[in-house]
């Protein structure tokens, strides 16, 4: 029965303006007609949204205010003497290290995990890379000659919580860079020092009367993202290589056609793959696979949905459903027994979604507990048989699927994944020097980063789609990781086929070695691999970040967690264009800093251009202006 009060026409346009994937119409008008509420419903009940919360220029940290800056109205100053600028660069701040703690905290988690692993108390995991464990432990100072990998992993576990906090002073990480790019951060004086200090030292510096200069706040900035993007997130990437395995390259699919009408579906939301990859160990368990056919189920379909899904492709090639603005979609297919999620990106509001259907939220992280969520309280030492219990739930749920409801939208497209460092550099055979050499040749012109989220102020996936076709026609690789990532392969831009769409030089390269012209690289932890490419290509030309024919870009970006990876982007050297605008219009200072100023301290800076193809000529210069500087 169709339900909704709204006209088919009216429907029919917005399922087209709010999104280019194909399946993901099909679903909008679905749930359009049976007055299902989504992001893009919400996003529209919301407007006008609050010019001055736009611009940056309120302020509600303090008892004092709420306060507003109005020129016109002469209320230059909130209660406390905070002007426009002090205001907006406090924002910022407070906005980009809320994104450096969600990645850290990732990592802190996945660290716990491995220490609990080599001391035993961890149930159901295992050391898988122990070479990439023994490197990390000779970066560190660990000793490795005869002890055990249990013991090498408790000492490695250890001397990196340790970074966390203020003891040692030092993310060792961060001397992976290249000698220029290290010389510049000194200069600046925003070495990381450790992760959690500068966070916690960025919430004492928004406290009313501590950070009152808008430059001296934003440098705080850039170190904090630094200890984010060489410390916490990359202890995320380089610790789930550990413990679950270091990518290689691998085919699978994506799509809300992942679902499968005759099995069991359970999809995984969220980010940390120390639950994902339990679930997948448990899935796999005879137990549940019996248990499953006796509810009449051919088998146990599991799907990936965001970062945690974009960890088990990298690893394991497991399907992708979708990405961010495809997580209340599946819902809506009727076909989904239970969605297991851990925390950040998860809408609050799913358990209401759900609530139209027999699916089951399943939260799993004390963080993160959902009001309408069941819960299960997942932790290493109960790990594998927490996983069982929440596969067994799913599975229970199969029979209460209601058949005449269920709308798998279409079929899945094939996509290629893996490229890790690792997987990359084996492509290239065994060293970045063939890499270096098309980039000098160019053949390839440079290579982009295109990373991040979806957000309603963008139609869903264009900017990504339509900003990687731009590039890779001009013979600029694009790395991705992310929701950008997915969306690139639901336009099938991840298979090496799509070498098609690419300028002569870059198809030849990626005929030549059987790749595509835009390569996934994991999840948004995983923009750590990004940083660990550019130092190794760096230090193989001997230059500085800053120096190499490179950009990065998040044209849909939504999170805070992209603010810090923006800013570490930038700090690190890296040109870096935005898609959407952050919220710091209020103080022409703010802005001339963050697209201009920082070329003096950094060498790079932010851009803003919300049209894709604008930015792709944008980056395509800089790119240009780059190789000339290096004489290529
Ligand atoms: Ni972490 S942060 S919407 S899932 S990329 Fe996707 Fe990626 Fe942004 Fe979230």
């Amino acid at each position: 029965a169709k339900m909704s009060l709204m006209n088919p026409k009216v429907i029919k346009e917005k399922s087209n303006e709010r999104t280019i994937d194909e399946l993901a119409k099909v679903m909008l008008k679905h749930t359009m007609e049976e007055g299902i509420e989504t992001v893009w419903d919400r996003f529209e009940m919301q407007q006008p949204q609050c010019r001055y919360c736009s611009d940056g220029v309120s302020c509600s940290r303090c008892a004092m205010g709420p306060c507003r800056i109005i020129p016109e109205h002469h209320r230059e100053r909130g209660v406390c003497g905070a002007d426009a600028d002090l205001i907006v660069s406090r924002n910022l701040l407070d906005t980009l290290v809320t994104g450096a703690a969600a990645h850290s905290d990732h990592g802190r988690d996945i660290v716990e995990t491995l220490y609990k692993t080599g001391t035993g108390e961890a149930q159901g995991y295992e050391i898988t890379d122990v070479k990439k464990l023994e490197k990390i432990a000779a970066e560190l100072g660990v000793e490795t000659k005869g002890r055990k990998k249990e013991e090498i992993a408790t000492d490695v576990g250890r001397q990196l919580l340790y970074e966390f906090g203020t003891f040692k002073n030092k993310v060792t990480f961060a001397d992976r860079a290249p000698e220029q790019t290290k010389e510049l951060w000194k200069a600046a004086g925003i070495v990381p020092r450790s992760v959690d200090r500068e966070i916690v030292e960025a919430m004492h510096r928004v406290h009313m009367g501590v950070g009152a200069n808008y430059a001296n706040i934003l440098l705080h900035g850039l170190r904090a993202s630094l200890g984010d993007g060489w410390g916490g997130s990359m202890m995320g990437t380089e610790i789930s290589d550990v413990l679950f395995g270091t990518p290689t390259i691998n085919q699978s699919q994506v799509n809300l056609g992942v679902l499968k009408e005759d099995h069991v579906n359970i999809s995984l939301h969220g980010h940390n793959p120390m639950l994902s990859e339990m679930i997948v160990r448990a899935a796999d368990d005879p137990d549940m696979k019996d248990l499953a056919k006796k509810t009449g189920a051919k088998g146990i379909n599991l799907v990936g949905l965001c970062c945690t899904g974009n960890e088990l492709l990298m690893r394991k090639g497991v399907p992708m459903a979708g990405n961010h603005f495809n997580q209340e979609l599946i819902i809506a297919t009727g076909a989904l027994e239970a969605m297991v999620i851990d925390y950040q990106c998860i809408f609050p509001s799913l358990p209401r979604t759900a609530s139209c259907y027999h699916t089951k939220i399943i939260s799993t992280s004390e963080k993160s507990k959902v009001v309408g969520s069941y819960y299960f309280d997942f932790h290493p030492e109960n790990a594998y048989d927490t996983a069982k219990a929440i596969v067994k739930m799913a599975i229970n749920n199969f029979p209460n699927r209601i058949p005449e409801r269920v709308l798998i939208p279409g079929k899945p497209v094939d996509l290629m994944a893996g490229f890790s460092v690792e997987a990359i550099v084996e492509a290239l055979g065994g060293t970045v020097k063939p890499l270096i050499d098309v980039i000098a040749s160019g053949d390839v012109r440079g290579a982009v980063g295109i990373v991040g989220c979806n957000n309603p102020k963008v139609q869903h996936d264009y900017g990504h789609v339509t900003l990687a076709k731009e590039l890779i026609k001009n013979d600029i690789l694009c790395v991705e990781t992310g929701c950008a990532a997915v969306a690139c392969g639901k336009a099938g831009l991840l298979m090496p086929e799509a070498a098609f769409l690419a300028g002569p030089g870059l198809k030849g390269v990626c005929k030549k070695l059987g790749i595509p012209p835009v390569l996934h690289m994991g999840s948004c932890v995983d923009c750590s691999r990004i940083l660990v490419l550019l130092a190794e290509l760096a230090k193989a030309l001997g230059v500085g970040i800053d120096q190499l024919p490179v950009a990065g870009a998040a044209p849909e970006w939504y999170s805070q967690k992209a603010v810090s990876i923006g800013s570490y982007f930038v700090a690190s050297g890296v040109y870096t264009v935005l898609g959407v605008m952050p919220k710091i219009a209020g103080s022409d200072n703010v802005v001339k800093l963050l697209t201009s100023g920082l070329n003096g301290v950094v060498n790079a800076s932010f851009a803003v251009e919300p049209d894709p193809v604008a930015a792709a000529e944008l980056i395509t210069k800089y790119i240009d202006g780059k190789r000339k500087a290096l004489g290529i």
